[in-house]
């Protein structure tokens, strides 16, 4: 078998010394065994990296702990002192997922994940994250959503939260409760950054210890003391999103990126990997991507033994011994352990027959053991050049008794009897504080505290204040303030395209190019693009900005000679992402969320593929919202018919549907540049000025038309969402109002002069450039009738715009007809909605408006057709109309593709 294949293709200059060193080996083999030669060649593997030959790196060890017992750091704090802290923190985590659920049946909540991971989080808590009141910013701490009770039985400990707050856990309605996960949205105080969508978490926390190292080196802000880190489920390395991204870190040497993943071997149905090994399939991964992998496995009283394994047995055994067995040892007597992993083997049975059963029961994981845990934290802060992952090897359940611990339903369990709470006040040797009498059946079990200056009340806090402050903790402090733009960016593309025929994603470039040349807020812009620069014309600013690389260039680009080269820079201002949508959304909310997080707002500009955004990495803008993020989403080739010849998976004629169900997205459709600019220029304002913590998408499309300068007055109008474009000509006998919004401006304005000169009908023209504008707008008048009904009416803005007298409505739009249906029911006369149902389809922009019957020909139809709804026009006008225009009344409806 060839492993590796260069050895054969160099020239070997001493064939008998490379015979010497095999025939070693075979001796070796034949005379010791396999394990003492596995043994030899990891010594000299070592020491050719200590001598540093550049051997490959290994992607995997043995099923032992990476750092050895002689390696590990003296402990500088008291651990009977932690060990009582944590079982008052562990003890109140439970009671308020039992309480929850006994007195709000059904309301959830998880005993078991914060059960494996107490250790995991405390030993942080009390040596290595950094609070916030020392004024900078302190570090990260993404904490798995589901463990959330813990961080709460913690605040409780601390003083920061009330029974009556822990009482209220999950019932959050009446005021004083306590969300189910961190959720900034809705404890704006307290959590800083939503993880339970798994795989986010792990995601964002790459791209916002990356983003801390941009805006170190762009000099925006410090952030050399700041680490970002990161708890991640052995479950939820199955997402997608938790390892895509893994080889960034490495890459750009993110030593202030430490994840910590708890390995508690299940699930929420069972086993992570019954048949395997999860934590040696996650170092092969993290070691190959080239992270610094350190596995926690065993406590300390394992030590004893591996040192006593001289013939290596113990270490095939744990080598070999797959998860699902290893689970049914955390479930099982000391005499099956002593009997199935001991036993097969008279060596190994020997060598734990010192050891009672019961102490063979409770030899720890190393993700228990607090002094494992705190090597591993210690070495990681001391790592350079690269990130680190703590592999921590826990039970699921620990400490819940022998009905909860590691059982296939202990994610799921969420109850406890007044028997299990005995075994847990027990197993926490909490006798002393929680009487018999508070277990009793008509008793709720009690939440315990330390008083205010006990020993381990002043320990507790004495070591939070050694790090700056309690965490989580949400305080927007902004350090550095950001001005509004001038005028200066916005003039230009306000003052319209003259003769020149132009996109507004042509004329949102420029507008980025002028915001990035504001001399106060230009530094604060960040553009971030996945790979498709060229395709919006913004490699114009390639050479002007340059693209953030962590390492400047260190080659000469093929286009050097350009004008407009590929420049890369250490301290570049664009985001050029790569393909990874879902990456630039994790840079989007480290920008984003600057403002909080580092006190120094942001201004990012996330431009994509239309097609690839709400609806490819929906639930990342969901959890941008969570997160309370203020920035720009660019949907650009926007469109169903616009975006010509790419075909059905590229064709958008839904995002501002899907951005329509996210409450705090405002979803725009500019038709003309001077809107795309006063709606760019109004969310700055709205971020900077009013610190709303929105998220405006807007739609770019790539149509080239002459912009028209911006009307008078009509500012107020874009950002309501509505308003008059032109006025009906004079003459037509009847009137009609046709609404469009991006490019069916097209359409709308062709069939307004059609209309008047073949029909005789005059229709005035609206942009509709939010229709979700609108509709909040509606729905919040509607609800103030319905409760005031003794009250004169409020009348919905678009029901006072339209109003009753300009003929029936058509609304045409390159998005779907749902878009516009929107405010359908607040207007008065007749609606038509004429819009790009179904898959889109490769062909010419005339072509596909046809198709989707949104061309100049089907607004007319449309128009005459509403006036024949109320007997204005007869209907056979109507059928002549789709005569004269060659419109086929059997054609395929093009929503139809089940045919
Ligand atoms: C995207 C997503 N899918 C499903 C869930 C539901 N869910 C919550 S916890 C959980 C199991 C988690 O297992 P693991 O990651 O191993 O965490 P543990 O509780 O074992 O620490 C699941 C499936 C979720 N929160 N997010
Ligand atoms: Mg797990």
């Amino acid at each position: 078998m060839i492993i590796d294949g260069f050895v054969h293709q160099l020239p070997d200059t001493d064939p008998s010394e490379t015979r010497e060193w095999l025939d070693s080996l075979d001796a070796v083999v034949d005379a010791h065994g396999k394990t003492r030669a596995r043994f030899l060649m990891s010594r000299l593997l070592e020491r050719a990296r200590e001598l540093q030959v550049g051997t490959p790196a290994t992607v995997s060890t043995p099923y032992v702990n990476t750092i050895p017992p002689e390696e590990e750091p003296w402990f500088p704090g008291d651990e009977d002192l932690e060990r009582r802290i944590r079982a008052y923190i562990r003890w109140n985590a439970a009671v308020m997922v039992i309480k929850a659920n006994k007195d709000a049946e059904g309301i959830g909540g998880h005993l078991s994940t914060f059960a494996s991971s107490a250790a995991l989080y405390d030993v942080g808590f009390n040596w290595f994250f950094r609070g916030k009141e020392d004024g900078l910013a302190g570090d990260a701490v993404y904490i798995q959503g589901h463990a959330a009770t813990g961080t709460y039985a913690r605040a409780y400990l601390e003083g920061r939260m009330t029974e009556q707050q822990l009482d209220n856990f999950r019932q959050e309605v009446d005021g004083i409760g306590l969300s189910s996960y961190p959720h900034p949205r809705l404890m704006p105080d307290f959590w800083e950054y939503p993880t339970v969508s798994m795989g986010l978490g792990p995601l964002n926390s790459i791209y916002h210890a990356r983003f801390l190292r941009y805006l170190h080196n762009r000099k925006i802000d410090h952030t050399s003391g700041s680490r970002v880190w990161c708890f991640v489920g052995d479950g939820e390395v199955d997402e997608p999103e938790t390892l895509g991204a893994l080889s960034l870190p490495a890459r750009e040497q993110l030593d202030n990126l430490i994840w910590v993943v708890n390995c508690n071997l299940q699930r929420l149905d069972g086993p992570v990997r019954g048949n395997g090994k999860i934590i040696q399939e996650l170092e092969a991964i993290f070691r190959g991507a080239g992270w610094n992998v350190i596995k926690v496995i065993w406590g300390s009283k394992w030590d004893e033994l591996l040192m006593r394994d001289r013939d290596h047995v113990l270490l095939n055994k744990m080598n070999t011994t797959v998860d699902g067995e290893f689970q049914r040892y955390a479930v099982e007597s000391g005499a099956y352990i002593r009997e199935h992993f001991f036993g097969p083997d008279p060596r190994l049975r020997k060598m734990v027959e010192h050891l009672t059963d019961d102490e063979l029961r409770t030899l720890p994981r190393g993700g228990h053991d607090y002094r494992k845990l705190y090597s591993a934290y210690k070495a990681a802060t001391e790592q350079t050049g690269a990130p680190t992952v703590i592999l921590a090897k826990t039970i699921k359940g620990w400490t819940l008794g022998p009905d909860v611990e590691g059982r296939n339903a202990t994610h799921q369990i969420k109850k406890m009897t007044i028997d299990q709470l005995r075994v847990l006040r027990e197993r926490l040797y909490l006798q002393d504080v929680i009487p018999e009498e508070a277990l009793a059946d008509d008793k709720e079990p009690p939440y315990i505290r330390f008083d205010e200056g006990s020993t381990e009340h002043s320990y507790l806090m004495d070591r939070r204040k050694a790090l700056d402050g309690p965490l989580p903790s949400r305080v927007v402090r902004t350090k550095r303030a950001l001005e509004l733009p001038a005028d200066k960016p916005f003039a230009e593309v306000v003052a319209g395209s003259g003769k020149q025929e132009v996109s507004t994603t042509m004329a949102f470039t420029r507008l980025l190019r002028n915001l990035c040349r504001d001399p106060k807020l230009g530094p604060r812009v960040v553009p971030i693009i996945p790979d498709e620069a060229r395709t919006f014309g913004m490699d114009a600013l390639f050479k002007e900005f340059k693209i953030y690389a962590a390492q400047g260039q260190v080659y000469e680009p093929v286009d050097a000679q350009l004008l407009l080269s590929y420049t890369e820079a250490k301290d570049g201002q664009i985001l050029e992402e790569g393909i990874t949508e879902a990456g630039s959304m994790a840079t989007f909310i480290a920008a984003a969320t600057s403002y909080a997080h580092r006190g120094v707002p942001m201004l990012p500009f996330f431009t994509f593929y239309s097609m690839f955004g709400f609806q490819r990495v929906g639930d990342l803008i969901w959890s941008a919202n969570d997160s309370r993020a203020r920035g720009f989403l660019l949907g650009a080739t926007a469109g169903r018919t616009t975006l010509l010849g790419e075909g059905l998976q590229h064709q958008d004629g839904h995002s501002l549907i899907l951005a329509s169900t996210h409450p705090t997205v405002e979803a725009w459709d500019p038709a003309f540049a001077y809107e795309m600019a006063t709606i760019i220029r109004h969310g700055i304002r709205e971020m900077l000025v009013d610190e709303r913590d929105v998220i405006h998408y807007l739609t770019l499309y790539n149509e080239n038309y002459v912009m028209p300068p911006m009307p008078d007055g009509v500012e107020d109008g874009i950002i309501q969402g509505l308003y008059r474009w032109a006025e009906a000509p004079d003459g037509p006998g009847q009137r009609a109002t046709i609404l469009f919004s991006g490019t069916a401006q097209g359409a709308a304005r062709a069939a307004q002069a059609e209309l008047a000169d073949r029909w005789d009908v005059g229709a005035d023209l609206w942009s509709a450039t939010s229709y979700k504008r609108l509709r909040e707008e509606a729905l919040a008048a509607e609800r103030w009738n319905r409760l005031h009904p003794t009250e004169p009416p409020r009348t919905p803005l678009v029901t006072q715009l339209l109003g009753a007298e300009g003929g029936p409505v058509v609304a045409v739009t390159d998005f779907m007809k749902a878009v516009p249906d929107q405010v359908a029911r607040w207007v008065r006369q007749p609606f038509v909605p004429l819009g790009t149902d179904g898959f889109g389809r490769s062909d010419t922009r005339e072509k596909l408006r046809q198709f989707f019957e949104i061309d100049m020909p089907h607004v007319v139809v449309a128009t005459l057709w509403a006036l024949a709804q109320q007997g204005e026009v007869k209907a056979e006008t109507v059928a002549e109309a789709i005569a004269h225009y060659g419109i086929d009344p059997e054609r395929v409806d093009p929503r139809q593709f089940d045919m």
